[in-house]
């Protein structure tokens, strides 16, 4: 397309915010704005028809304009890492920019000499190889994984910041389609013996990562996973093995794991009774809160984007359900008084994210704009206010409510829970 043909829309639509320049549609991040704001110039380059183009390569790249990053500007020393959620389509996650969340670094294992241990309550203790376990029936699923962290810490009811990109609250999620072979047919192979209740998981990295998984859970649905989206495992996954239990917090998903023990009750690990326990209001403790609850992110609008004009504008976002299908999302352009359901994309898998998206007319007024899901269970996302009384105040895991998104006059767009408690 020449410069004469461009869309009136992108060259009106500049406008300068106090973040810099930011442009219509098409971009979510000061990235895209910079690559926008290049293109308007006219630039010396060749007529692309009139020469040959670049020859083959053994690895595909992005185009060098398109740089998504996992890592927040200011962090640089962190053990995780975040998805960009606003800068993606669909639902399934680049494996690049799968986040990363490690307690004692990425180890480096090679493929032939990893092993896995399995006995304890069963019939016949075995070790496998990774070429043992690619010989059974293979399995591949698409499902989300989640950090029961994300979303937590960033505000309190006393400390509610507005420069919030989506990354930083919620980047902790990431969807692929995870290869693996269920753990069921591995446990049939080993023979549970009659009084298992429990599996203990322990990884081989540092940190020794040790969950307790409930047996139901792990027979039902769980994969030990040597695959991601088409390859194997990323070293940061897990490579070359994976604990993958859809729908639960993501520190049940053992990476690098080394060993399965069947027992007839959950082992206390460390990293299950420091950490990964959420503290009440009352003075107990919520312990083996696995499951993760029905939840929605609007991705855009959101934080830096600016709307440069009034007019129709398309939400779009994620929701997920660690207890299955997500049934509705509905999304208020008034800070809650009114709901309209948004489209869903199809397919809608169970415990996978599922893309939602929903036209509004944005007439120049302060909007805030919220999304809520419900799922198979008829489980609706709750407030801020339900969850805080609900839960209490004291813990920053399972923070699954409602998100918003304020819109201001000028038409940036910050994070917009403050203007709700
Ligand atoms: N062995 C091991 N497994 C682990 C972890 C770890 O540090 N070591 N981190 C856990 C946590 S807290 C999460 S949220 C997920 C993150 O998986 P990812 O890094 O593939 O996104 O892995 C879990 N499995
Ligand atoms: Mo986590």
């Amino acid at each position: 397309m020449s410069g004469n043909e461009r869309p009136k829309l992108s060259r009106r639509a500049w406008i300068t915010t106090a973040s810099g320049v930011v442009a219509a549609g098409l971009v979510h991040t000061q990235a895209d704005a910079m690559r926008l704001v290049a293109e308007e110039i006219p630039q010396q380059t060749q007529d692309p028809t009139r020469v040959p183009g670049r020859i083959v390569s053994e690895l595909g790249t992005r185009a060098p304009a398109e740089q998504p990053r996992r890592l927040l500007r200011a962090q640089t020393l962190s053990s995780s890492s975040r998805t960009p959620l606003a800068d993606l389509m669909g639902v399934i996650t680049p494996s690049d920019l799968h986040f990363e969340r490690h307690h004692a670094g990425v180890p480096d294992i090679a493929f032939g000499d990893h092993e896995l241990l399995v006995h304890g309550m069963v019939e016949r203790p075995m070790v496998f190889r990774m070429a043992d376990l690619m010989r059974y029936p293979q399995v591949s699923r698409i499902r989300f994984l989640e950090c029961s962290g994300n979303g937590g810490g960033v505000y309190s009811r006393t400390r509610m910041p507005t420069e919030v990109t989506v990354q930083a609250m919620d980047g902790l999620l990431s969807t692929s389609e995870w290869t693996g072979v269920p753990v069921s047919t591995i446990l049939r192979e080993v023979g549970v013996r009659p009084g298992a209740s429990w599996i203990l998981a322990e990884g081989s990295d540092a940190a020794v990562m040790s969950r307790s998984i409930p047996l139901d859970k792990v027979m039902d649905d769980s994969l030990l996973a040597y695959g991601q989206n088409g390859e194997r495992l990323r070293p940061e996954q897990g490579y070359p093995l994976r604990l993958f239990n859809p729908g639960y917090e993501g520190n049940t998903s053992v990476k690098w794991l080394r060993r399965i023990e069947v027992t007839d009750r959950p082992t206390h690990t460390r990293d299950e009774t420091s950490k990964y326990t959420d503290p009440l209001g009352d003075g107990t403790v919520r312990q083996f809160s696995l499951t993760m609850d029905a939840k929605s992110v609007i991705t855009f609008p959101s934080y830096p984007f600016a709307l440069p004009e009034r007019g129709w504008w398309e939400a779009r976002g994620l929701a997920w359900s660690g207890r299955g299908r997500i049934t509705r999302v509905e999304v208020s352009t008034d800070g809650g008084r009114r709901w309209v359901d948004a489209a869903l994309q199809g397919p809608i898998l169970a415990k996978s994210t599922v893309r939602f998206r929903h036209l509004f007319e944005w007439q120049g007024d302060d909007t805030i704009i919220l999304s809520r899901a419900t799922d198979e269970t008829g489980y609706v996302q709750p407030t801020v206010q339900q969850l805080w009384e609900a839960r209490g105040e004291r813990t920053s895991y399972h923070q699954n409510h409602q998100r918003a998104w304020k819109i201001a006059r000028t038409g940036e767009v910050t994070f917009g829970l403050g203007e709700l408690v």
